[in-house]
């Protein structure tokens, strides 16, 4: 059987999704616009576009080939990370790498801290009172000495999944368009260093 690729299939699809995924961040414009909030949301999932489309059309543009895009298969598509991170030698060497997943660790942790919190004071056990914010910061407090506060959390969590999101575009986009070698090469200005060369 003829790759996908071949007939034009990829591409349509491609085509169609890249649609689909931006008419959906203007529908979320219209209905924050319709309740009065602000556009964060629309904003955040355009983020998550902007990784799909660097891994489907910038990178496959500026790598002169469709064929350089993820193939939409569920096992196919393990075999490209794995493939394409082999081909740099040690993907986890790679600076923006590094970043995306400290982001996305940094993330999750926040979210189980937040979401714990929530429960811990929103839920508790039966015949218990419900707790207030006092009680939540008072946690924290006592435990890391510091209590970000209600409305920043959220700010903070936001930040961190955005730039999990950001720095995964960039970590790939530079993998070929702007870095052949292997990653752990790349390391090669640190050890250069004057200081200890
Ligand atoms: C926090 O301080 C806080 O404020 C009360 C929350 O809001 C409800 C939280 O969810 C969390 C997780 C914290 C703790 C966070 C840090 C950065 C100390």
């Amino acid at each position: 059987m003829a790759p996908l690729k071949e007939g034009g299939l990829w591409q349509l699809i491609t085509i169609c999704a890249t649609g689909a995924f931006c008419s959906w961040a203007l529908r979320e414009v219209e209905i924050c616009r319709k309740l009065g909030i602000g556009l964060h949301v629309p904003f955040g999932f355009s983020v998550a576009i902007l990784a799909y489309v660097t891994l489907v059309i910038f990178r496959p543009l500026l790598m002169g080939a469709w064929g350089h895009g993820f193939p939409y298969g569920i096992m196919s598509h393990l075999d490209w990370v794995s493939n394409t991170g082999y081909q740099y030698l040690h993907f986890h060497y790679n600076p923006a790498h590094m970043l995306a997943i400290t982001f996305f660790f940094t993330t999750t942790m926040a979210l189980a801290l937040h979401g714990s919190l929530i429960l811990s004071s929103a839920d508790p056990k039966a015949g218990e009172p419900v707790k207030t914010s006092e009680h939540e910061n008072t946690f924290f407090r006592d435990v890391v000495g510091y209590s970000i506060g209600a409305l920043a959390i959220h700010r903070l969590g936001f930040f961190l999944a955005l730039s999990a999101a950001f720095w995964s575009a960039v970590c790939i986009v530079i993998s070929g368009p702007f870095w052949t070698k292997g990653w752990p090469e790349w390391w090669g200005w640190w050890l250069n260093l004057p200081v200890w060369r």
